[in-house]
Protein backbone atom coordinates (compact mmCIF):
# COMPACT_ATOMS: atom_id res chain seq x y z
CA UNK A 1 0.00 0.00 0.00
CA UNK A 2 1.42 3.98 -0.99
CA UNK A 3 1.06 5.54 2.28
CA UNK A 4 1.31 8.81 0.57
CA UNK A 5 -1.63 7.70 -0.78
CA UNK A 6 -3.52 8.16 2.70
CA UNK A 7 -2.67 11.78 2.85
CA UNK A 8 -5.01 14.58 2.17
CA UNK A 9 -3.85 16.32 -1.58
CA UNK A 10 -3.54 19.41 0.85
CA UNK A 11 -0.61 17.80 2.48
CA UNK A 12 2.45 19.20 0.79
CA UNK A 13 5.05 16.47 2.02
CA UNK A 14 4.74 13.27 2.99
CA UNK A 15 7.31 11.48 5.03
CA UNK A 16 6.61 8.39 6.88
CA UNK A 17 7.65 9.32 10.45
CA UNK A 18 8.24 5.22 11.57
CA UNK A 19 7.73 1.93 9.75
CA UNK A 20 3.60 2.66 9.15
CA UNK A 21 2.99 6.36 10.79
CA UNK A 22 2.13 9.51 8.92
CA UNK A 23 1.38 12.37 10.62
CA UNK A 24 -0.67 15.17 8.41
CA UNK A 25 2.38 18.18 8.20
CA UNK A 26 5.30 18.91 6.07
CA UNK A 27 8.65 17.16 7.36
CA UNK A 28 12.39 17.35 6.43
CA UNK A 29 13.30 14.99 9.23
CA UNK A 30 17.17 14.46 9.32
CA UNK A 31 18.87 12.34 12.25
CA UNK A 32 21.48 14.47 13.08
CA UNK A 33 24.48 12.85 15.39
CA UNK A 34 26.13 15.48 17.36
CA UNK A 35 29.50 15.48 16.95
CA UNK A 36 31.22 15.88 20.22
CA UNK A 37 34.11 18.44 20.62
CA UNK A 38 35.46 18.30 24.20
CA UNK A 39 34.10 14.97 25.06
CA UNK A 40 35.20 13.26 28.76
CA UNK A 41 35.50 9.32 29.58
CA UNK A 42 32.38 7.61 31.46
CA UNK A 43 34.37 6.65 34.85
CA UNK A 44 35.11 10.61 34.56
CA UNK A 45 31.83 11.70 35.18
CA UNK A 46 32.52 9.94 38.74
CA UNK A 47 33.84 13.03 39.65
CA UNK A 48 31.22 15.20 37.65
CA UNK A 49 30.14 18.09 39.99
CA UNK A 50 26.69 19.64 40.28
CA UNK A 51 24.61 20.64 43.21
CA UNK A 52 23.25 18.37 45.66
CA UNK A 53 24.27 15.48 43.44
CA UNK A 54 26.40 12.47 43.98
CA UNK A 55 27.54 10.31 41.44
CA UNK A 56 27.11 6.69 42.65
CA UNK A 57 28.44 4.92 39.35
CA UNK A 58 29.66 5.69 36.32
CA UNK A 59 30.50 3.08 34.47
CA UNK A 60 30.58 1.87 30.53
CA UNK A 61 28.51 -0.93 29.89
CA UNK A 62 29.34 -2.86 26.56
CA UNK A 63 26.10 -3.98 24.10
CA UNK A 64 24.27 -6.43 25.86
CA UNK A 65 25.55 -6.80 29.02
CA UNK A 66 23.30 -4.76 30.60
CA UNK A 67 21.67 -7.30 33.82
CA UNK A 68 18.93 -4.89 35.71
CA UNK A 69 19.37 -4.72 39.75
CA UNK A 70 16.97 -7.14 41.13
CA UNK A 71 15.79 -10.71 40.52
CA UNK A 72 15.80 -12.46 37.25
CA UNK A 73 13.33 -11.88 34.77
CA UNK A 74 10.73 -14.45 33.61
CA UNK A 75 12.78 -16.55 31.80
CA UNK A 76 9.76 -16.79 29.06
CA UNK A 77 9.10 -13.34 29.15
CA UNK A 78 10.86 -10.87 25.90
CA UNK A 79 14.36 -9.57 27.76
CA UNK A 80 14.04 -5.84 27.42
CA UNK A 81 18.00 -5.39 27.61
CA UNK A 82 19.25 -8.24 24.95
CA UNK A 83 21.18 -6.88 22.18
CA UNK A 84 21.26 -3.18 23.81
CA UNK A 85 23.52 -0.60 22.12
CA UNK A 86 26.66 -0.32 24.72
CA UNK A 87 26.33 3.48 26.56
CA UNK A 88 27.22 4.99 29.41
CA UNK A 89 25.60 4.37 32.89
CA UNK A 90 25.52 6.51 35.79
CA UNK A 91 23.63 6.07 39.04
CA UNK A 92 23.63 9.17 40.98
CA UNK A 93 21.11 10.52 44.31
CA UNK A 94 20.29 13.94 44.29
CA UNK A 95 19.44 15.37 47.89
CA UNK A 96 17.28 18.12 47.59
CA UNK A 97 16.33 17.43 51.31
CA UNK A 98 17.96 15.20 53.55
CA UNK A 99 14.72 13.04 54.39
CA UNK A 100 13.94 12.67 50.82
CA UNK A 101 16.96 11.32 48.78
CA UNK A 102 15.97 11.21 44.28
CA UNK A 103 17.70 8.02 42.91
CA UNK A 104 18.61 8.50 39.34
CA UNK A 105 19.89 6.82 36.41
CA UNK A 106 21.21 8.57 32.78
CA UNK A 107 22.09 6.13 30.38
CA UNK A 108 24.42 7.96 27.74
CA UNK A 109 24.86 6.02 24.30
CA UNK A 110 28.05 5.41 23.55
CA UNK A 111 27.86 5.64 19.90
CA UNK A 112 25.74 7.10 17.57
CA UNK A 113 23.56 9.46 20.17
CA UNK A 114 20.49 11.05 17.89
CA UNK A 115 21.35 14.38 20.36
CA UNK A 116 18.35 14.07 22.17
CA UNK A 117 17.20 13.50 25.74
CA UNK A 118 13.94 11.55 26.68
CA UNK A 119 12.89 11.83 30.39
CA UNK A 120 11.16 8.88 31.55
CA UNK A 121 8.49 8.98 34.04
CA UNK A 122 8.28 6.66 37.30
CA UNK A 123 5.27 4.66 38.43
CA UNK A 124 4.78 5.24 42.27
CA UNK A 125 1.86 6.90 42.09
CA UNK A 126 0.42 4.45 44.50
CA UNK A 127 3.24 2.82 45.76
CA UNK A 128 6.61 3.36 44.97
CA UNK A 129 8.02 2.28 42.00
CA UNK A 130 12.28 1.59 40.70
CA UNK A 131 13.72 3.20 37.97
CA UNK A 132 11.87 2.45 34.67
CA UNK A 133 14.79 0.53 33.20
CA UNK A 134 12.62 -0.94 30.57
CA UNK A 135 11.55 2.39 29.47
CA UNK A 136 15.05 3.61 29.51
CA UNK A 137 16.74 1.07 27.38
CA UNK A 138 13.69 1.22 24.49
CA UNK A 139 14.81 4.95 24.61
CA UNK A 140 18.45 4.02 24.73
CA UNK A 141 17.79 1.73 21.66
CA UNK A 142 16.44 4.44 19.73
CA UNK A 143 19.29 7.16 20.50
CA UNK A 144 18.41 8.99 23.26
CA UNK A 145 20.38 9.91 26.45
CA UNK A 146 18.11 8.22 28.66
CA UNK A 147 16.85 9.59 31.98
CA UNK A 148 14.70 8.64 34.88
CA UNK A 149 13.85 8.29 38.31
CA UNK A 150 12.75 6.82 41.33
CA UNK A 151 10.46 8.99 42.28
CA UNK A 152 11.77 10.35 45.63
CA UNK A 153 9.51 8.65 47.70
CA UNK A 154 8.87 5.37 49.37
CA UNK A 155 6.58 2.55 50.55
CA UNK A 156 2.85 2.87 50.23
CA UNK A 157 0.95 6.25 49.40
CA UNK A 158 0.47 7.09 53.61
CA UNK A 159 4.23 8.43 53.17
CA UNK A 160 1.94 11.83 52.21
CA UNK A 161 0.77 11.69 55.73
CA UNK A 162 4.57 11.57 56.72
CA UNK A 163 6.51 13.43 54.47
CA UNK A 164 6.01 16.94 52.61
CA UNK A 165 9.63 16.53 50.92
CA UNK A 166 9.18 13.06 49.37
CA UNK A 167 5.68 14.41 48.11
CA UNK A 168 7.46 17.60 46.20
CA UNK A 169 9.86 15.08 44.99
CA UNK A 170 7.35 13.04 43.80
CA UNK A 171 4.77 15.36 42.36
CA UNK A 172 7.35 17.54 40.36
CA UNK A 173 11.19 18.06 42.07
CA UNK A 174 12.10 14.44 40.74
CA UNK A 175 11.77 14.65 37.51
CA UNK A 176 13.02 18.56 37.26
CA UNK A 177 16.09 17.50 39.24
CA UNK A 178 16.76 14.20 37.32
CA UNK A 179 16.51 16.49 33.91
CA UNK A 180 18.82 18.92 35.22
CA UNK A 181 21.62 16.46 36.06
CA UNK A 182 21.10 14.55 32.49
CA UNK A 183 21.60 17.80 30.59
CA UNK A 184 24.51 18.66 32.64
CA UNK A 185 26.25 15.01 32.02
CA UNK A 186 24.89 14.64 28.30
CA UNK A 187 26.89 17.97 28.00
CA UNK A 188 30.32 16.80 30.03
CA UNK A 189 30.82 13.20 27.88
CA UNK A 190 29.38 14.60 24.68
CA UNK A 191 30.94 17.78 24.86
CA UNK A 192 27.52 19.16 24.31
CA UNK A 193 24.07 19.12 25.50
CA UNK A 194 21.00 17.79 24.06
CA UNK A 195 19.32 19.77 20.76
CA UNK A 196 16.20 18.44 22.20
CA UNK A 197 14.47 17.24 25.24
CA UNK A 198 11.54 15.18 25.44
CA UNK A 199 8.69 13.11 27.68
CA UNK A 200 6.53 11.13 25.87
CA UNK A 201 4.52 9.18 28.53
CA UNK A 202 1.07 7.44 28.63
CA UNK A 203 -0.92 7.24 31.78
CA UNK A 204 0.25 7.69 35.60
CA UNK A 205 3.91 8.35 33.67
CA UNK A 206 2.40 11.11 32.40
CA UNK A 207 2.49 13.51 34.68
CA UNK A 208 6.18 14.35 34.50
CA UNK A 209 5.07 16.32 31.57
CA UNK A 210 2.51 17.87 32.63
CA UNK A 211 4.63 19.09 36.11
CA UNK A 212 7.90 20.44 34.02
CA UNK A 213 5.47 22.18 31.18
CA UNK A 214 3.70 23.86 34.29
CA UNK A 215 6.60 24.70 36.56
CA UNK A 216 9.71 24.26 35.04
CA UNK A 217 9.40 25.31 31.31
CA UNK A 218 13.00 25.10 30.14
CA UNK A 219 13.31 21.55 30.92
CA UNK A 220 11.50 19.99 28.12
CA UNK A 221 11.08 21.65 25.06
CA UNK A 222 8.41 18.53 23.10
CA UNK A 223 6.35 17.12 25.43
CA UNK A 224 3.61 14.55 24.81
CA UNK A 225 1.31 13.39 27.49
CA UNK A 226 -1.57 10.58 26.99
CA UNK A 227 -4.45 9.63 29.61
CA UNK A 228 -4.45 12.99 31.00
CA UNK A 229 -3.69 11.97 34.73
CA UNK A 230 -2.88 15.32 36.00
CA UNK A 231 -6.57 16.13 37.67
CA UNK A 232 -6.24 12.74 40.19
CA UNK A 233 -8.87 14.30 41.92
CA UNK A 234 -11.75 14.47 39.03
CA UNK A 235 -10.74 11.37 37.78
CA UNK A 236 -10.34 9.35 41.20
CA UNK A 237 -13.86 10.88 42.06
CA UNK A 238 -15.49 9.60 38.59
CA UNK A 239 -14.38 5.86 39.73
CA UNK A 240 -15.91 6.15 42.69
CA UNK A 241 -18.92 7.72 41.28
CA UNK A 242 -18.99 4.67 38.77
CA UNK A 243 -18.13 2.43 41.80
CA UNK A 244 -20.80 4.23 44.10
CA UNK A 245 -23.90 4.16 41.23
CA UNK A 246 -23.33 0.08 40.98
CA UNK A 247 -22.47 -1.08 44.52
CA UNK A 248 -23.91 1.16 47.42
CA UNK A 249 -27.43 -0.44 46.30
CA UNK A 250 -26.53 -4.08 46.01
CA UNK A 251 -30.13 -4.37 43.58
CA UNK A 252 -27.85 -1.74 40.93
CA UNK A 253 -24.85 -4.14 40.70
CA UNK A 254 -24.44 -5.06 36.74
CA UNK A 255 -22.71 -8.48 36.01
CA UNK A 256 -19.51 -8.00 33.87
CA UNK A 257 -20.68 -9.96 31.38
CA UNK A 258 -23.91 -7.38 30.80
CA UNK A 259 -21.40 -4.89 29.86
CA UNK A 260 -20.23 -6.20 25.98
CA UNK A 261 -24.24 -5.84 25.48
CA UNK A 262 -25.04 -2.10 26.95
CA UNK A 263 -21.75 -1.59 24.59
CA UNK A 264 -23.53 -2.77 21.37
CA UNK A 265 -26.86 -0.99 22.25
CA UNK A 266 -25.02 2.02 22.69
CA UNK A 267 -22.97 1.51 19.54
CA UNK A 268 -26.35 0.24 17.40
CA UNK A 269 -28.19 3.75 18.14
CA UNK A 270 -24.83 6.10 17.92
CA UNK A 271 -22.63 3.94 15.40
CA UNK A 272 -22.84 7.42 12.64
CA UNK A 273 -22.40 9.70 14.84
CA UNK A 274 -19.63 12.11 14.29
CA UNK A 275 -18.05 9.92 11.54
CA UNK A 276 -20.90 9.61 9.39
CA UNK A 277 -20.59 5.28 8.88
CA UNK A 278 -21.67 2.63 10.84
CA UNK A 279 -17.92 0.85 11.13
CA UNK A 280 -18.82 0.00 14.76
CA UNK A 281 -17.01 2.79 16.32
CA UNK A 282 -18.64 5.84 17.58
CA UNK A 283 -16.82 9.00 15.96
CA UNK A 284 -18.04 11.91 18.38
CA UNK A 285 -19.54 10.03 21.86
CA UNK A 286 -20.05 13.55 22.97
CA UNK A 287 -22.86 13.88 20.83
CA UNK A 288 -24.47 10.62 21.69
CA UNK A 289 -27.44 10.51 23.74
CA UNK A 290 -27.95 6.61 24.04
CA UNK A 291 -30.70 5.71 27.30
CA UNK A 292 -29.98 2.62 28.48
CA UNK A 293 -34.06 2.63 29.18
CA UNK A 294 -34.02 0.95 25.65
CA UNK A 295 -32.71 -2.35 26.99
CA UNK A 296 -34.31 -2.58 30.13
CA UNK A 297 -35.80 -6.22 30.82
CA UNK A 298 -39.69 -6.27 29.63
CA UNK A 299 -40.23 -8.74 32.27
CA UNK A 300 -37.38 -10.85 34.21
CA UNK A 301 -33.35 -10.24 33.99
CA UNK A 302 -31.96 -11.76 31.92
CA UNK A 303 -28.09 -11.48 29.77
CA UNK A 304 -29.40 -9.34 27.21
CA UNK A 305 -31.41 -6.71 28.67
CA UNK A 306 -31.07 -4.08 32.49
CA UNK A 307 -33.39 -4.47 35.52
CA UNK A 308 -34.72 -0.91 36.45
CA UNK A 309 -32.16 -0.18 39.19
CA UNK A 310 -29.38 -1.17 36.78
CA UNK A 311 -30.84 1.07 34.33
CA UNK A 312 -30.88 3.91 37.00
CA UNK A 313 -26.75 2.91 37.62
CA UNK A 314 -25.90 3.23 33.62
CA UNK A 315 -28.12 6.80 33.64
CA UNK A 316 -25.70 8.21 36.78
CA UNK A 317 -22.81 6.65 35.27
CA UNK A 318 -23.14 8.30 31.74
CA UNK A 319 -24.03 11.59 33.37
CA UNK A 320 -21.18 11.98 35.38
CA UNK A 321 -20.10 12.69 39.07
CA UNK A 322 -22.45 15.42 40.24
CA UNK A 323 -22.72 17.71 43.59
CA UNK A 324 -26.14 16.51 44.83
CA UNK A 325 -26.08 19.76 46.86
CA UNK A 326 -25.27 22.11 44.32
CA UNK A 327 -26.00 19.64 40.95
CA UNK A 328 -22.77 21.07 39.62
CA UNK A 329 -20.72 18.43 37.79
CA UNK A 330 -17.92 17.37 39.74
CA UNK A 331 -16.24 15.25 36.84
CA UNK A 332 -16.67 14.23 33.26
CA UNK A 333 -18.14 10.93 32.76
CA UNK A 334 -16.88 7.73 31.40
CA UNK A 335 -18.69 7.96 27.83
CA UNK A 336 -21.26 5.77 25.60
CA UNK A 337 -19.25 3.07 23.27
CA UNK A 338 -16.35 2.18 25.51
CA UNK A 339 -18.43 0.16 28.25
CA UNK A 340 -16.43 -3.47 27.41
CA UNK A 341 -13.51 -1.69 28.73
CA UNK A 342 -14.72 -0.85 32.23
CA UNK A 343 -14.03 -4.27 33.93
CA UNK A 344 -11.44 -3.07 36.23
CA UNK A 345 -14.12 -0.60 37.73
CA UNK A 346 -16.66 -2.12 37.45
CA UNK A 347 -16.61 -5.05 40.08
CA UNK A 348 -17.25 -5.42 43.92
CA UNK A 349 -14.30 -3.61 45.34
CA UNK A 350 -13.14 -0.09 44.33
CA UNK A 351 -9.89 0.62 43.25
CA UNK A 352 -6.94 -0.13 45.17
CA UNK A 353 -5.65 3.26 43.58
CA UNK A 354 -8.77 5.49 44.19
CA UNK A 355 -9.14 4.24 48.04
CA UNK A 356 -5.53 5.07 48.14
CA UNK A 357 -6.18 8.65 47.09
CA UNK A 358 -8.77 9.60 49.20
CA UNK A 359 -7.75 8.27 51.94
CA UNK A 360 -4.22 9.75 52.17
CA UNK A 361 -4.30 12.34 49.24
CA UNK A 362 -7.42 14.17 49.48
CA UNK A 363 -9.36 13.16 52.74
CA UNK A 364 -6.13 12.75 55.24
CA UNK A 365 -7.56 10.20 56.85
CA UNK A 366 -5.96 6.62 57.29
CA UNK A 367 -9.36 5.45 58.91
CA UNK A 368 -11.57 6.42 56.33
CA UNK A 369 -13.60 2.97 55.30
CA UNK A 370 -15.92 3.86 52.46
CA UNK A 371 -17.75 0.84 53.68
CA UNK A 372 -18.73 2.52 56.23
CA UNK A 373 -18.81 6.62 54.95
CA UNK A 374 -19.32 6.58 51.28
CA UNK A 375 -17.84 9.20 49.32
CA UNK A 376 -20.04 12.18 49.47
CA UNK A 377 -19.50 14.34 46.17
CA UNK A 378 -20.14 17.81 48.03
CA UNK A 379 -18.17 18.01 51.23
CA UNK A 380 -15.46 15.63 50.44
CA UNK A 381 -14.41 16.90 46.97
CA UNK A 382 -14.65 20.37 48.41
CA UNK A 383 -12.14 19.13 51.01
CA UNK A 384 -9.97 17.65 48.20
CA UNK A 385 -10.14 20.82 46.38
CA UNK A 386 -8.67 22.52 49.58
CA UNK A 387 -6.07 19.88 50.23
CA UNK A 388 -3.00 21.53 49.97
CA UNK A 389 -1.50 17.66 49.70
CA UNK A 390 -3.18 17.24 46.63
CA UNK A 391 -2.37 20.32 45.03
CA UNK A 392 1.57 19.47 43.61
CA UNK A 393 0.05 16.23 42.67
CA UNK A 394 -2.42 17.75 40.37
CA UNK A 395 -1.10 18.92 37.63
CA UNK A 396 -3.71 21.37 36.21
CA UNK A 397 -2.16 24.81 35.92
CA UNK A 398 -3.39 25.82 32.28
CA UNK A 399 -0.81 28.45 32.50
CA UNK A 400 1.69 27.51 30.11
CA UNK A 401 3.03 30.68 28.81
CA UNK A 402 6.69 30.40 29.62
CA UNK A 403 6.23 27.17 28.32
CA UNK A 404 4.65 27.99 24.85
CA UNK A 405 6.87 31.64 25.00
CA UNK A 406 10.49 29.60 24.24
CA UNK A 407 8.57 26.95 21.63
CA UNK A 408 7.84 24.05 23.91
CA UNK A 409 5.36 21.60 22.16
CA UNK A 410 2.56 20.30 23.98
CA UNK A 411 0.53 16.85 22.55
CA UNK A 412 -2.23 16.04 24.58
CA UNK A 413 -3.85 12.53 23.79
CA UNK A 414 -7.01 10.43 24.87
CA UNK A 415 -8.68 7.51 24.25
CA UNK A 416 -12.86 8.45 23.92
CA UNK A 417 -12.85 5.03 25.69
CA UNK A 418 -10.88 5.30 28.45
CA UNK A 419 -12.29 3.28 31.60
CA UNK A 420 -10.10 4.95 34.33
CA UNK A 421 -9.77 8.46 33.22
CA UNK A 422 -12.27 10.20 31.58
CA UNK A 423 -11.47 11.63 28.17
CA UNK A 424 -13.24 14.67 28.97
CA UNK A 425 -10.45 15.70 31.56
CA UNK A 426 -8.24 15.98 28.78
CA UNK A 427 -10.54 18.01 26.84
CA UNK A 428 -11.43 20.63 29.73
CA UNK A 429 -7.23 20.78 30.60
CA UNK A 430 -6.76 21.43 26.17
CA UNK A 431 -9.93 24.10 26.49
CA UNK A 432 -8.68 26.11 29.48
CA UNK A 433 -5.47 26.21 28.38
CA UNK A 434 -6.36 27.70 25.20
CA UNK A 435 -8.78 29.97 26.90
CA UNK A 436 -5.54 30.89 29.26
CA UNK A 437 -2.79 31.05 26.34
CA UNK A 438 -5.05 32.38 23.80
CA UNK A 439 -5.92 30.75 20.49
CA UNK A 440 -2.76 31.95 18.19
CA UNK A 441 -0.52 30.76 20.61
CA UNK A 442 -2.35 27.65 21.19
CA UNK A 443 -2.44 27.18 17.35
CA UNK A 444 1.44 26.96 17.42
CA UNK A 445 1.85 25.04 20.39
CA UNK A 446 -0.54 22.64 21.62
CA UNK A 447 -2.71 19.99 20.42
CA UNK A 448 -5.25 17.49 22.05
CA UNK A 449 -5.86 14.22 20.40
CA UNK A 450 -8.77 12.26 20.90
CA UNK A 451 -8.99 8.57 19.61
CA UNK A 452 -12.41 6.84 18.43
CA UNK A 453 -12.59 3.17 19.88
CA UNK A 454 -9.31 3.66 21.85
CA UNK A 455 -8.97 2.37 25.22
CA UNK A 456 -6.33 4.95 26.49
CA UNK A 457 -3.12 4.57 25.18
CA UNK A 458 -2.10 3.54 21.64
CA UNK A 459 -0.55 0.33 20.69
CA UNK A 460 -1.89 -2.93 18.55
CA UNK A 461 -3.59 -4.37 21.46
CA UNK A 462 -7.21 -4.34 22.93
CA UNK A 463 -10.69 -4.48 20.85
CA UNK A 464 -9.94 -1.89 19.50
CA UNK A 465 -6.73 0.63 19.19
CA UNK A 466 -4.48 2.97 17.34
CA UNK A 467 -0.75 2.60 16.75
CA UNK A 468 0.79 5.75 16.47
CA UNK A 469 4.13 7.19 18.29
CA UNK A 470 3.86 10.60 20.21
CA UNK A 471 6.91 10.73 20.81
CA UNK A 472 7.67 10.74 16.99
CA UNK A 473 4.70 12.96 16.59
CA UNK A 474 5.79 15.64 18.83
CA UNK A 475 9.36 15.47 18.46
CA UNK A 476 8.99 16.32 14.08
CA UNK A 477 6.38 19.31 15.48
CA UNK A 478 9.25 20.54 17.40
CA UNK A 479 12.02 20.17 15.31
CA UNK A 480 10.11 21.44 11.91
CA UNK A 481 7.71 23.83 13.63
CA UNK A 482 4.69 22.13 11.28
CA UNK A 483 1.78 21.65 13.67
CA UNK A 484 0.39 18.01 13.36
CA UNK A 485 -3.88 18.34 12.61
CA UNK A 486 -4.20 14.81 12.04
CA UNK A 487 -2.44 11.92 12.55
CA UNK A 488 -2.64 8.50 10.28
CA UNK A 489 -2.08 5.56 11.95
CA UNK A 490 -2.24 2.15 11.35
CA UNK A 491 -5.78 0.82 12.88
CA UNK A 492 -6.09 -2.79 15.07
CA UNK A 493 -8.74 -4.95 16.28
CA UNK A 494 -7.91 -7.48 18.74
CA UNK A 495 -4.28 -7.44 17.75
CA UNK A 496 -4.84 -7.45 14.00
CA UNK A 497 -4.49 -4.88 11.76
CA UNK A 498 -6.99 -3.90 9.74
CA UNK A 499 -5.98 -0.83 8.31
CA UNK A 500 -5.94 2.81 8.79
CA UNK A 501 -7.54 5.59 10.59
CA UNK A 502 -7.63 9.39 10.55
CA UNK A 503 -7.01 10.93 13.88
CA UNK A 504 -8.09 14.43 13.99
CA UNK A 505 -6.94 17.15 16.59
CA UNK A 506 -9.64 18.32 18.73
CA UNK A 507 -12.07 19.47 18.40
CA UNK A 508 -12.46 17.99 14.42
CA UNK A 509 -13.84 14.72 14.00
CA UNK A 510 -12.74 12.15 10.96
CA UNK A 511 -15.62 11.64 8.72
CA UNK A 512 -16.17 9.50 6.46
CA UNK A 513 -15.85 11.31 2.57
CA UNK A 514 -19.20 8.87 1.36
CA UNK A 515 -17.29 6.42 -0.61
CA UNK A 516 -14.58 3.65 -0.36
CA UNK A 517 -13.38 1.60 2.00
CA UNK A 518 -13.55 2.25 5.65
CA UNK A 519 -10.84 0.96 7.00
CA UNK A 520 -9.06 3.24 5.19
CA UNK A 521 -7.91 6.38 6.15
CA UNK A 522 -7.76 8.92 3.09
CA UNK A 523 -11.65 8.04 3.12
CA UNK A 524 -12.04 10.10 5.77
CA UNK A 525 -11.61 13.98 6.35
CA UNK A 526 -11.54 16.07 9.17
CA UNK A 527 -14.21 18.97 10.07
CA UNK A 528 -15.68 20.58 12.76
CA UNK A 529 -18.65 18.24 14.49
CA1 LIG B 1 -19.18 4.96 13.30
Amino acid sequence: MNMNQLLSSTTRVRTPLQRRLIVAFTVAASLVVAAPSEAATCASLMSAVMPDVRVDLAQEVAGGAFVPPGPAPNAQAANPYAGLPSFCRVAATVRPSSEAPIGIEVWLPVNGWNGRLRGIGNDGFYNSAPVGFAAMAAALRAGYTAVASDGGRQGDSSYILRSTEQLTNFAYRATHEMTVAAKALATAFYGNGPKLAGVAECGGRGSIGLSSVQRYPADYDAVAVGEFIGDSTRHMANQWWVWQALHLDPASAIPPDKFPMIQRAAVAACDTVGDGIKDGIIGDPTKCTFDPGVIQCKAEDGPDCLTAPQVAAMRKIYAGATNPRTKARVAPPLMRGGESYWTPLIGPNPNAVSIAFFKYFALRDANWDYKTRPLDFDTDIAKADAQTAVLPINVTNPDIKAYVARGGKLMLYAGWGDPFVPPGISVDYYTKVVETIGKKAAQDSVRLFVVPGMRNCPGTGGADNCNFDPMAVVQQWKETGMAPDAIVAPHFQNGKEVGTRLICAYPKVAAYKGSGDAHEARNFACRMP
